[in-house]
């Protein structure tokens, strides 16, 4: 008999999906929050038959259970480990741990994509196009890679795997990997999911109105409330905000906090690992614990959100050699100016002594400072017309 004890993410339960195509009736499988795997663990070792072989993925255990893996292990040799994730990196010292952030070529894995590795390289299961394509698209999922490379269709394949239960969504994939050459949606899933987009891009834009922002420690922090599409949400916000180090998502029903960075100088895996959490360089977690409350629900809730950009100016606008004009809530106005080969910042009317090499900087420290944002082409032209009027 086998066990497999996995993340309920979708690399979690692709996980799950590749060992019960590679071991059947063979194979329990429990899929499981960051939270709720220690206990799993613990049961295990209390109450499964000894033969049985235990497989971890896409988690990691906390240090007792490590030591009681480890003992378990030299007695009975039942074990493996496997993950991705930066934070458990310790675990491939173990024998029955292996833990690989990125593979020979550079490429970042994910736990599906190691566990397909382990399952073919060892002969359990047989390599096929539809499982590898699958596979490709959870990993370049959980590793945000879709993106760059457009691949909507991961996306597509998270959005359907919260669309329905774990259940049904692990059958119907399991039926269509066996099955077919390739793997794709059906018509109705298809139909489906484009309804889905739509519901997640009008969600997003309604937190983008919600985001508040706060100095934790070294760093700006974006935080926002949200029960779902944490990755969607930690990205979209991430790329209006670019001021901002990292984006904050807090689950307060499910007591948990969600880090997620679009930068390379932070590394949010620390963040969480300050609050007893973990995970990757661009997105990790924690429980909801006394300190991260008081960080980031105590000391932000009296805050206002930010205010956003004016989006669809034509006149007011970034870059501009006539300068851009912003604002802030307590109505001060602001100018950014490029001045020789550097920009500047005008503060009504007073120019501020900071010097910055672009428009970026000029910019970042300006909603650092201020939260100021730039005003709308209406705004603009009256204060211009005012000028004149002046003059
Ligand atoms: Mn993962």
């Amino acid at each position: 008999m086998y066990k497999l004890l996995s993340h309920n993410d979708l690399d979690g339960v692709g996980c799950g999906i590749l060992a019960k195509l590679a071991f059947g009736q063979n194979v329990k499988v429990r899929y499981n929050s960051v939270s709720s795997l220690n206990r799993e663990i613990e049961f295990f070792l209390e109450n499964d038959h000894p033969d049985t072989f235990l497989f971890i993925t896409d988690l990691s255990p906390n240090e007792e259970n490590e030591k009681k893996l480890q003992q378990f292990f030299k007695k009975h040799g039942n074990v493996q480990l496997i993950d991705h994730h930066k934070t458990a990196q310790h675990l491939d010292e173990y024998e029955w741990g292996y833990v690989l952030v990125e593979d020979v070529n550079g490429r970042l894995t994910s736990a599906t994509s190691l566990f397909y590795e382990y399952l073919t390289s060892n002969n359990y299961l047989e390599k096929s196009n539809a499982i590898t394509e699958f596979v490709e698209l959870v990993r370049q999922y959980d590793t945000w890679e879709w993106e760059k490379n457009e691949n909507h269709k991961a996306h597509l394949l998270n959005s359907l795997f919260y669309l329905v239960s774990i259940d049904e969504f692990e059958e119907t994939m399991i039926e269509r990997l066996q099955a077919n050459d390739s793997f794709d949606f059906d018509d109705f899933e298809k139909r489906l999911l484009n309804m889905e987009e739509d519901k997640i891009e009008r969600y997003i834009r309604r937190k983008r109105r919600e985001i508040v922002q706060a100095k934790v420690g070294k760093y700006y922090a974006g935080v926002v409330y949200a029960e779902s599409y944490h990755s969607e949400l930690g990205n979209e916000l991430g790329k209006e905000h670019p001021h901002l180090d990292y984006i904050t998502i807090l689950n307060m029903g499910g007591k948990r906090v969600s880090f997620r960075t679009i930068h390379d100088h932070v590394d949010v895996s620390e963040i969480a690992g300050h609050y007893g959490g973990g995970g990757h360089q661009k997105a990790s977690g924690c429980n909801l614990t006394d300190d991260a409350y008081k960080s980031y629900v105590l000391d932000t809730f009296h805050l206002d959100a930010i205010q956003e950009d004016a989006k669809r100016n034509r006149h007011n606008l970034k870059e501009s050699a006539f300068g851009a004009m912003y604002k802030s809530r307590n109505e001060d106005l602001f100018f950014i100016h490029p001045k020789d080969d550097n920009w500047i910042i005008e503060h009504n009317k007073v120019i501020l002594e900071k010097v910055f090499k672009s428009y970026l900087e000029a910019e970042i420290y300006l909603k650092r400072t201020y939260e100021a944002w730039l005003v709308r082409d209406e705004e603009f032209v009256e204060y211009l017309m005012n000028e004149v009027r002046k003059a």
